[in-house]
């Protein structure tokens, strides 16, 4: 099987756990797209993870932008606490805090446009009551199915990457094999900054599996080859083991062409818990146990409550 490497080996400060990239990538037009954005309403913000997911347009278009302040980490701290500009708000006995507003180059906020963004979009990143689903076979031929190729989002996304027409330069690390080949790149998520958030996935180019449901042991070969060279790439370049890697699926993907996520351990990334996440080496044994595992076994998954696949489930009664 044909493996190929993409060239270039990026620097790795494993010690200070800091990424170098390019900070130009996205250029002034992205910068100018952004400024375009009239904010509308807030979807969902988080204090304490320093996010906010707002709906808004851009040039009349419907667009999504979520903001999200990066982590501080241990290299930058020698110039960020040298070169900020310092207001003392309070001082009490041994107490002060003060108010630091860092040089432009080390105050970044990872921004993500979704644009021209659809109702689905929408109602995905708006704060929602979420609900168990417990999925059998003959629910996932009569109801999931049946949404999934009527509604479900477009992998448009997922084609450019494959056939190289959008992030390109991005890719970590190919196995161009049409049966069991994939390409490993970072995920949207992931700003490459510093390896603690640690975000990549890894496309199959077969286009004909959708996900975990249709998973058969003939797909091990596909599922160990992921398995083990996507581990060693992100080894051979960030230097994180597999034993601080979350390898996994979820069920139900928002996407419908088969990929698994690489996650560091240490990144507390959304759709890790016990109710979406499905480990991969858990995947495989499963498969080698039980050949039709994933299509026979009732899958639970969460829903949001206005999930049009939640309201399928209740209009044929199942919840
Ligand atoms: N490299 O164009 C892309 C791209 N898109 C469109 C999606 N992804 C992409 N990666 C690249 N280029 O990990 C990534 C997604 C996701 C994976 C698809 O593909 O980032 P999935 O099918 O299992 O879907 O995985 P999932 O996990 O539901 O999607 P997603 O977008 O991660 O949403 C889950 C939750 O994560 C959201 O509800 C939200 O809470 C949170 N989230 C999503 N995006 C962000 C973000 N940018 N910042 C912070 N939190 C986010």
């Amino acid at each position: 099987m044909a493996a190929a490497q993409n060239s270039g080996d990026a620097e790795t400060h494993q010690a200070a756990k800091r990424l170098k990239t390019d900070e130009t990538e996205a250029g002034n037009n992205g910068e100018k797209f952004i400024s375009n954005f009239e904010v509308g309403r807030v979807l969902r913000d988080s204090t304490r993870e320093k996010t906010i997911f707002v709906h808004g347009k851009i040039d009349d278009q419907e667009a999504i932008v979520i903001l999200e302040k990066t982590p501080i980490t241990e290299d930058v701290l020698p110039e960020m606490l040298k070169t900020s500009t310092q207001t003392l708000e309070m001082r009490n006995d041994i107490y002060s805090t003060y108010k630091l507003r860092p040089p432009p180059h080390l105050s970044g906020v990872k921004t993500t446009v979704i644009c021209p963004a659809t109702e689905k979009h929408v109602k995905k990143y708006l704060r929602q009551e979420t609900f168990l689903i417990e999925e059998t076979e003959q629910d996932y031929q009569s109801i999931t199915l049946p949404y999934i190729n009527s509604q479900s989002f477009s992998v448009q996304w997922v084609y450019n990457i494959l056939e190289k027409k959008a992030e390109a330069d991005r890719i970590v690390f190919e196995d161009p094999d049409p049966q069991d080949g994939f390409v490993l790149l970072p995920d949207f998520k992931w700003d490459q900054k510093q390896v603690d958030d640690l975000y990549l996935i890894a496309i199959v180019h077969r286009r004909d599996l959708k996900s975990l449901r249709d998973l058969t042991a003939d797909q091990l070969p596909l599922l160990r080859n992921i398995r083990e060279k996507g581990l060693e790439a992100i080894m051979k370049r960030y230097s994180v083991p597999a034993s601080k890697l979350r390898v996994m699926l979820h069920y139900q993907p928002s996407y419908y062409h088969l990929h698994v996520h690489f996650i560091s351990l240490d990144y507390d990334a959304p759709g890790c818990g016990v109710e979406r996440a499905h480990l991969l080496a858990d995947v495989i044994q499963n498969l080698q146990h039980q050949s039709v595992y994933y299509r026979k076994h009732t899958l639970t998954f969460p829903a949001r409550a206005d999930d049009t696949l939640l309201g399928k489930f209740r209009e044929a009664g199942r919840l």
